[in-house]
């Protein structure tokens, strides 16, 4: 068996160590980090579901992936979380650290973390973040969440990599779901306003009920905070 094999053995069998090893070789260009995702796809049954958090900046996306993840592990399943950054490479580590939020979940041996940034090292789409997902898929996770900023292309890229897209918007997007320049709606299969806790929050779910129409498109209300409406969430994506 080759060592490409091997390594995707590895990781198949849910080697964080190796799976770590893996998106950094993916990071850095490593032409065998593409071939041991190829024969991870390869030698791989169906991949675990792949679910993208997507949002404007402050919508409470990490804090939802949070308390997401607290929910799948209360009902005993593995996940793992990819937050694709769009700070730069250089500048992003601290920032990266710093923007995900999800302390209550380390030492948890059944939560993997990982952080990206969405420019490559040449200032260009990172081209990581696509293998990378379909590697996690398949390390022995029973759901996968992805967390990106949906402010830009690279972002909204991402986003085809993944099963189900969740868009999160927080109070005082009513306005702009009307108008929606933006095509926000467009991109989405599931719909959540969250910060319930807040003033404002029926407005943007009446809006986005009104300009999805006919669609049968879930749209839920969450505290991530508080983790109101999470688990109803989970069963949608799930
Ligand atoms: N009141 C309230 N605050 C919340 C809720 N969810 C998140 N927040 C707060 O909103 C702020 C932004 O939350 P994040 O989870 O960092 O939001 P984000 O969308 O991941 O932000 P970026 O990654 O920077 O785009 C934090 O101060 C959170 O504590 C909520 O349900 N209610
Ligand atoms: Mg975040």
């Amino acid at each position: 068996m080759s060592d490409t094999d091997l390594a995707a053995g590895r990781v198949r069998d849910g080697d964080r160590r190796s799976l770590a090893r893996l998106i950094t070789a993916l990071e850095s260009g490593d032409p065998i980090g593409e071939a041991v995702v190829t024969s991870l796809i390869d030698s791989s049954d169906a991949p675990a579901r792949r679910v993208g958090i997507t949002g404007p900046p402050g919508a409470g996306k990490s804090t939802l992936v949070n308390a997401i993840v607290a929910d799948l592990r209360s009902k005993g399943d593995t996940v793992a979380v990819l937050a694709v950054d769009p700070s730069s490479p250089i500048t992003g580590g601290a920032l990266l650290g710093d923007r995900i939020r999800m302390q209550d979940h380390t030492g948890d041996p059944g939560v993997y973390v990982r952080s990206m940034a969405s420019r490559g090292h040449l200032g260009g789409l990172s081209l990581a973040a696509a293998p990378a997902i379909a590697a996690m898929a398949r390390a022995s996770f029973d759901m996968v969440l992805v967390e990106t900023v949906g402010v830009g292309q690279s972002e909204l890229e991402v986003m085809d990599h993944v099963d189900v897209v969740v868009l999160v918007l927080g109070p005082g997007w009513g306005d702009q779901i009307q108008a929606d320049k933006a095509g926000i709606v467009e991109i989405a299969d599931v719909f959540v306003v969250n910060k319930g806790d807040r003033p404002g929050v029926d407005t943007v779910h009446r809006a986005l009920l009104e300009r999805l129409g006919g669609s049968n498109a879930p749209v839920l209300i969450t505290t991530a905070i508080s983790g109101e409406g999470v688990p109803e969430l989970v069963e949608v994506i799930r």
